[in-house]
């Protein structure tokens, strides 16, 4: 079965190129600042949105009518599935994938079929991997599709559940580990609440900090040397959960005496959810050392969930991207384009065409985000907003030196009468327009 089969490989072919089926933008030999567009931008194509999603949603069903969905043995046809996702993933030319375990091998009978099943695919990815060059961004486990999980995996009341999610987390870091993936990451759509009626809220947090702790440990027997990802969302599919936003994430690993051993996968759609920005969340995050990677997609203005849509604007995402570069870009993470087509794109092509674009406007906004670096406008003007904070009075305020009487006597001392100075924000927020809109 070769599902792709009349779409050609799709290479760069300049901006002013209109075939569908070429880049634009993305150049992913394009040398900028030293490195090769590739290796800053570190694509990935997830697995469950594009290969496993058939096209349904709460009230239709499936659309896509997918080849490898109809055949009837489930192994014949995850490897069909496999064969699918890696012609597409090497005819796009992107570096990397992302999946769930659940994503790329049926269950069992029983939990050792189950495993079984997984270690097999992992064999036919690893042969797939090597014979395209593909490489792994990061894998997961999906604790929260199996009505198992209904009350939460790590959360849930019930300790079997908890061992369950623990086997999935043991299984997928380790074939995480032997893929090369560079990151794992846990996303806890139902670690979390539905009414505070039933739930013990100190308990279930412990419970979720104990997995932490128990996957963190795990990570270092094995000598994974990538980062724990945890990725905020504030809620969808559970009312209330638990990684709300990065700052929340913050607030649990300082609780559990994890800082410095998980980072965060920021996704666009999820920050929004939680009335935030995405810039917000990669500013937060690189603020408190905490970035690891990013879910690219964006959401709908229009609509109150997680939309996933394929990102499509230069103006949303430059100063995210700015802020990804102001502290180095990407190490171990990358741009995952966690992301599902239209439910009523139903062509093969619509996904070549979903990605394609998604990749030449993260390129062309990458572009722009070093071009406003480069420029250093913002960050003089930061640099001179903050700079009496070096002088005679702000250093020892900083060092500890004072105390709330001890200023309270310099004030009086010398009356200070401080001016305001101007934020200059339309000023600043023409200076980003300029450089989006210059050629
Ligand atoms: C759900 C979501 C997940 C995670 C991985 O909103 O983003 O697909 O990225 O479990
Ligand atoms: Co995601």
């Amino acid at each position: 079965m070769n599902y792709f089969e009349h779409i050609p490989p799709i290479g760069y072919r300049g901006p002013e190129c209109d075939e569908p089926f070429a880049f634009r933008h993305y150049d992913p030999d394009r040398v900028l600042d030293g490195k090769p567009l590739r290796d800053h931008l570190r694509f990935a194509v997830c697995y469950w949105h594009n290969f496993c999603w058939e096209g349904t949603d709460i009230f239709g069903e499936g659309t896509f009518l997918r080849p490898w969905h109809q055949l009837s043995d489930p192994m014949e046809s995850a490897r069909a599935k496999m064969d699918a996702a890696f012609d597409f993933m090497s005819l796009l030319g992107v570096p990397f994938w992302t999946f769930h375990d659940s994503d790329i091998a049926p269950a069992g009978e029983s939990w050792r079929a189950t495993r079984d099943n997984l270690e097999r695919m992992v064999d036919y990815a690893e042969r797939k991997m090597a014979d395209t060059g593909l490489r792994l961004l990061w894998g997961t486990a999906n604790l929260f599709s199996h009505r198992r999980y209904m009350a939460g995996a790590a959360t849930n009341p019930d300790p079997q559940v908890f061992a369950c999610a623990a086997g999935q987390i043991q299984k997928a870091l380790e074939i995480t580990h032997r893929l090369g993936g560079e990151n794992y990451v846990m996303w806890g759509g139902r670690e979390g609440y539905e009414t505070l009626l039933n739930t013990d809220l100190r308990r279930e947090q412990e419970q979720l900090g104990r997995m932490l702790c128990m996957t963190v440990d795990y990570k270092h027997k094995l000598g994974f040397d990538g980062p724990i990802l945890i990725e905020p969302k504030p809620q969808e599919p559970t009312k209330h959960q638990y990684d709300y936003d990065v700052a929340t994430i913050y607030g649990l690993l300082t609780r559990f005496g994890l800082e410095g051993e998980v980072k965060v996968n920021i996704e666009v759609n999820h920050a929004t959810l939680a009335g935030h920005s995405f810039h917000h969340e990669i500013a937060m995050a690189q603020a408190l050392g905490l970035f690891g990677s990013v879910d690219a997609n964006r959401g709908d203005y229009q609509n109150g969930w997680d939309t996933d849509q394929y990102p499509n604007s230069v103006d949303e995402l430059v100063m995210p991207c700015y802020e990804i570069l102001r502290h180095g870009g990407f190490t171990s993470g990358g741009f995952n384009f966690d992301t599902k087509l239209r439910r009523q794109s139903v062509a093969p092509e619509d996904l070549f065409h979903a990605h394609i674009g998604a990749m030449d406007i993260l390129a062309l906004t990458w572009e722009k985000a070093a071009a406003l670096l480069a420029s250093g406008s913002l960050d003089d003007a930061r640099t001179a907003r903050y700079e009496s904070w070096g002088g005679e009075l702000g250093q020892p305020i900083l060092g500890g030196d004072h105390d709330l009487e001890s200023l309270a006597a310099v004030v009086v001392r010398d009356d200070l009468q401080p001016e305001p100075v101007s934020g200059q924000q339309e000023l600043l927020e023409n200076r980003v327009n300029a450089v989006i809109h210059s050629r």
